[in-house]
Parts: structure tokens; C-alpha cells; sequence
């Protein structure tokens, strides 16, 4: 069924079906699929989340709270007590969690941003995102554009790995189109359509070395942060056929002053997070943030490799708008 009788210019709505719900994750085939599982030569994997509990106070806004974990049977409690079986010597545990989705290493769902836009072209604006879906909420959570459809797809590809602290050191510096291009040609990087092109900037390891310390310090002041008002770059993300967008930083483009805080402005009409807008609501390219990626760019860059088979299934939560997720590197 087709949701929209115009559509933002630039964007992919419809290219993938008029009900699709995964973007460019179609882009993934079964042969670049291959390509990527030809990468592995050493055997070797890489863990690319931080601990759920990371990044501790002081970074998010306060609804976004680090996972409660609760015993609702009590600790240690005997299997018998609860099953009924007679005589038995097994004891067990069983626990819950409350969780914030994207509060640490995480998927943002294709639910997660989109944007007032006049799809019906009557000169109305609605609240619409990718492919046109509306976004309501019923009983079950979101009811389209769930992080359960990116789970169905396996979500395992290509890896492709761009080294900006190599580059670039910590200091603060938004990266534009002219950056990118110039460090892929330095560091020798191929990217191709259908691959998840990782960027490591050293944030994710600042957060782990300050552990539940509040002080943010140099963490909010430094690192690179893509340049989401950058035309070109957005251009050079729509034809590269890149799938998803993957960063070890707290939103993958560089935020806007006061983001976090509340103090933040916007021009009427635009986007406020330029990036997410284009990937998220337009070229439905999902975002992977604060991914923990310093061990595998260190050993890709002492190996002079780039790429790596990359498996990174959210969890298949119906209903959900974003997932923790422990991606896996395989090089
Ligand atoms: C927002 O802050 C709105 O989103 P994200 O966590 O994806 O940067």
C-alpha cells in the first residue's frame, strides 16, 4: 500500500516496496554477503559494545536511565519452589531488566526520527517517517518500522572501517564531505554498496576509561562528529549505497550546540539532526551509535586491512523503536 502521494526529495521511499521497512538493508545480497565472509583471514573476533552500563551519568537526558536489573523470584530460589518438583535438588535464578534502548551501544530503528512532511502534497504537513508510516503507537509498541524487522534480516554484511582518530587525534572537528574523502583515499578504503561503514573516533573509549565518573571533561569538547549540514557528505551517503552507518560517538554526526541540555535552536523548517534526517527518514540507512570499536581499529590498522565480516542483529523485539546490540567482527 502506498503511504504517500509525494515524497521527500532525494529519499529512497519506494525503491525497496511500497511496505518496506528496512531501506538499504536490502542492499545487502546474498553475493555481497559472500564477498564479506571472503574477508576473514585470521579467525579472529572483535566485540563491539561497550558494557549495556556505559556511558553512566551525566551524558543523557535524564529518560534515557542505565539498565535496572530486578530478581522477581528472589535470588537463588529453588527450582521446586516454582515448578513443583518433588524431590528435586535443582536450585536457579531468573531476572528482568529495565532497559532504555538506546541508552548504551545501540541500533536507531527507522521509527526512531522522522519528520513533518506534506506527503499527500495538499499543502499539509503530517508526522511521517521512512516510506511514509505514520509511527503510531498501539498496545505492542510502534506499530510499523519496528526494530524487529532490521532483526529479521540477520543483519551481517561487509565491514568497513574508517580510522578518524588516526587521522585526527581528539580534538573536536565536524567531518564534511572534503575530510572523508580525503582520509578514504589515505587509508587506502574501498566502500562499496550494501556495507556498514564504521567510524571510530576514540569516544566510546574515553566513556569507558571515565566508568560512572560524572565529569564529562574533555568528552564533551572533543572528537569528531560527521558534519551532518554538509550537502556533499549527505549526497556522498546517498551514493555510496552504504546500508547502515555505524559510530563510536553518542549520535554519529556531530550534535548541535545545546543538544543535550536544552538550549539548543534550529532554523523553522530544517532538521535539527541534519544526519539523522537524511538516514534515518529519507534513505532509511539505519545509525548504530556508541559502538566500541577501538580494539578492532587498532588491529585492522596494524594489519593494514579495512574490512571485516560484520554480524550485528538487534534484538527481535516487536514493537521496539531501537536496540541494544552486540555487534561482532570477524576478520
Ligand atoms: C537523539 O538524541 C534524538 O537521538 P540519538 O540518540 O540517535 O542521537
Amino acid at each position: 500500500m502506498k503511504r504517500w502521494s509525494q515524497r521527500p526529495e532525494g529519499s529512497t521511499w519506494g525503491d525497496f516496496g511500497e511496505d518496506d521497512q528496512v531501506g538499504r538493508l536490502n542492499l545487502i545480497t546474498p553475493q555481497r554477503r559472500l564477498t564479506a565472509v571472503r574477508t576473514i583471514q585470521a579467525g579472529k573476533v572483535f566485540v563491539l559494545s561497550l558494557p549495556l552500563n556505559i556511558p553512566g551519568p551525566g551524558l543523557h537526558p535524564p529518560f534515557r536511565q542505565p539498565p535496572r536489573l530486578s530478581w522477581p523470584l528472589g535470588q537463588n530460589v529453588s527450582l521446586d519452589e516454582v515448578f513443583r518438583i518433588a524431590g528435586a535438588i535443582d536450585i536457579g535464578n531468573d531476572d528482568e531488566v529495565q532497559l532504555s534502548l538506546q541508552y548504551s551501544t545501540q541500533w536507531d530503528g527507522l521509527s526512531h526520527i522522522g519528520a513533518w512532511f506534506d506527503v499527500e502534497g495538499r499543502g499539509t504537513p503530517e508526522k511521517v517517517f521512512y516510506n511514509g508510516f505514520r509511527g503510531e503507537f498501539g498496545p505492542s509498541g510502534i506499530v510499523s518500522l519496528g526494530i524487529d524487522n532490521l532483526a529479521a534480516t540477520g543483519v551481517q554484511g561487509r565491514g568497513v572501517l574508517v580510522n578518524l582518530l588516526a587521522a585526527f587525534g581528539t580534538e573536536r572537528r565536524r567531518i564534511g564531505f572534503t575530510a572523508l574523502e580525503a582520509i578514504l583515499a589515505e587509508q587506502q578504503l574501498e566502500v562499496r554498496p550494501g556495507d556498514f561503514l564504521c567510524i571510530y573516533t576514540g569516544y566510546a573509549d574515553a566513556l569507558l576509561e571515565r566508568g560512572n565518573d560524572p565529569e564529562l571533561g574533555s568528552l564533551t569538547a572533543g572528537f569528531c562528529g560527521l558534519d551532518g549540514g554538509d550537502e556533499r557528505l549527505l549526497q556522498w551517503i546517498t551514493e555510496s549505497g552504504i546500508a547502515a552507518l555505524c559510530a563510536d560517538n553518542l549520535a554519529v554526526e556531530a550534535e548541535p550546540e545545546g543538544h543535550r541540555s536544552g538550549q539548543a535552536h534550529c532554523a523553522p523548517g530544517t532538521p535539527f539532526l541534519p544526519l539523522h534526517h537524511h538516514c534515518l527518514f529519507k534513505l532509511g540507512v539505519h545509525l548504530g551509535e556508541l559502538w566500541y570499536l577501538k580494539e578492532l581499529a587498532e588491529w585492522l590498522r596494524s594489519h593494514g586491512r579495512s574490512d571485516f565480516l560484520l554480524t550485528a542483529p538487534p534484538l527481535r523485539l516487536p514493537g521496539a523503536v531501537a536496540s541494544p546490540v552486540s555487534p561482532v567482527a570477524t576478520v
